[in-house]
């Protein structure tokens, strides 16, 4: 058994290597030699939106936000060709420049300690036999979106791309805490990955989750993304999976669990990633928030994908709309599309449901006659959550799920 496995695993070893040594390098030239290496540009329609296409090891060419630490956003037209992303498609988004540049999945180790009867230490393989569950699930960063917020605010100014659908197989992270097991007085676990901020005194990123969160038998480490190892930019070999909660708390690279008899208080939990503790999560455009507490769940969202806003199309003749739709976790009731700027809605068909967490198709067809036309696409949760025609204002420009509208000329 030993020797079948050991070939293919080291020649994996190598391969991982070598796509992190290439990264690394990617990094080392840093600006210089990136703008090489685009192949185009896209402009992702707000002021400054003008973004270079760039591809980084194990990607193809994504819009680069920045290279260092790396954060790329997917092209818009790939969510139109498949509900699930493809791992080469899906957008990367860290928060310092040390990413881990080298990955060996075999002296990898997860370490769980703290508030536990026996502290781990997990091999890649004794997390793989573990394993066992798979649920198909949309990561989406807080700040998806930012760059349309008005007035403009401060933090990575993101299009549309900072979302993504994929198959994730794992261990349930419940598994993994009772085998350590809970002492009484647990409160939080909290979550911490191979990268570190380049400079001494800047924040590790390390997020927290509620015991009962934790132990929920869904969030998940998932070593497996789409049936393939993970990509090194996405969370290579083990990452949280927290099904209907932002990105922020999904860590990647993660080798170290702990639990705590009290409530984290790191900056990525205390300070950062904090939203108007209110029911809009929102607050009137340009003031501050009294009261945060930590971001959550996802808002109810719908995009169109298959017409562009600025398109042209056919005038009179059958137009397919389709597109997908995502809650925090309740799945898709309804979704209705307007063809005359919000004054009249039709319900969309809804396409094959992979789960409460995934992304899920709608479509409808349309015909427009010769002229300015404005499309809009607005979805309903099963609890009965769904999107305003306004948008919401926040500071740190999190959660946008405003009514979009796609403006198109029928000719
Ligand atoms: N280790 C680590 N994990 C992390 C982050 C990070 O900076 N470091 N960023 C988080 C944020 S804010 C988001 S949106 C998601 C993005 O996941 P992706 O890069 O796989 O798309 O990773 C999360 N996990
Ligand atoms: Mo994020």
């Amino acid at each position: 058994m030993g020797s079948e496995r050991d070939k293919p695993h080291s020649a994996q070893r190598r391969a991982v290597l070598r796509q992190a040594g290439a990264l690394g390098a990617a990094s080392a030239l840093g600006g210089m030699a990136l703008p090489a290496l685009a192949s185009k540009s896209v402009n992702l329609g707000f002021e400054n939106g003008e973004r270079e296409l760039v591809a980084f090891p194990q990607k193809r060419p994504l819009i680069l936000l920045t290279s260092r630490p790396p954060q790329l956003e997917t092209p818009f037209g790939v969510f139109n060709e498949n509900i699930i992303t493809p791992n080469d498609a899906f957008f990367v988004r860290y928060h310092w420049s040390g990413v881990p540049t080298s990955i060996d999945p075999g002296t990898y180790r997860l370490h769980v300690g703290g508030n536990v009867n026996t502290p781990l230490e997990l091999s890649l393989a004794e997390l793989r036999q573990m394993g066992g569950m798979e649920l198909t699930a949309v990561n989406q960063c807080s700040g998806n979106s930012r760059g349309f917020f008005q007035p403009r605010v401060n933090g990575g100014q993101l299009g549309n791309g900072a979302m993504g659908n994929a198959r994730w197989t794992g261990v349930p992270l419940k598994t993994v805490l009772e085998r350590a097991g809970l002492k009484a007085g647990s409160v939080q676990v909290s979550f911490n990955g191979m990268d570190m901020p380049p400079v001494a005194g800047g924040p590790d990123f390390v997020k927290a989750l509620d015991v009962d969160h934790a132990m929920d038998g869904e969030v998940m480490l998932a070593y497996l993304m789409n049936g393939a190892d993970l990509p090194v930019l996405n969370g290579y070999p083990v990452r949280l999976i927290v099904p209907g909660y932002y990105g922020t708390y999904w860590v990647k690279h993660v080798n170290d669990i702990q639990v705590l008899d009290k409530t984290f208080d790191g900056f990525w939990m205390a300070s950062a990633y904090r939203i108007p503790d209110n029911a809009c999560a929102c607050v009137p455009p340009g003031t501050s928030v009294a009261k945060s507490r930590p971001i959550g769940r996802f808002d109810v969202r719908s995009f169109i994908t298959s017409v562009a806003n600025g398109a042209q199309v056919k005038a009179g003749q059958e137009l397919v709309l389709k597109g997908i739709a995502f809650d925090g976790g309740s799945g898709i009731a309804e979704v209705a599309v307007s063809i005359d700027g919000g004054n009249s809605w039709r319900t969309a068909r809804l396409g094959e449901d992979l789960g409460k967490y995934s992304f899920r198709a709608w479509s409808t067809s349309v015909r427009l006659p010769k002229g300015a036309h404005e499309l809009k696409v607005r979805a309903v949760s099963r609890i009965g959550q769904s999107q305003p025609m306004a948008p919401l204002w926040n500071p740190p420009g999190y959660m946008r799920n405003v009514v979009e509208t796609t403006r198109v000329t029928a000719v």
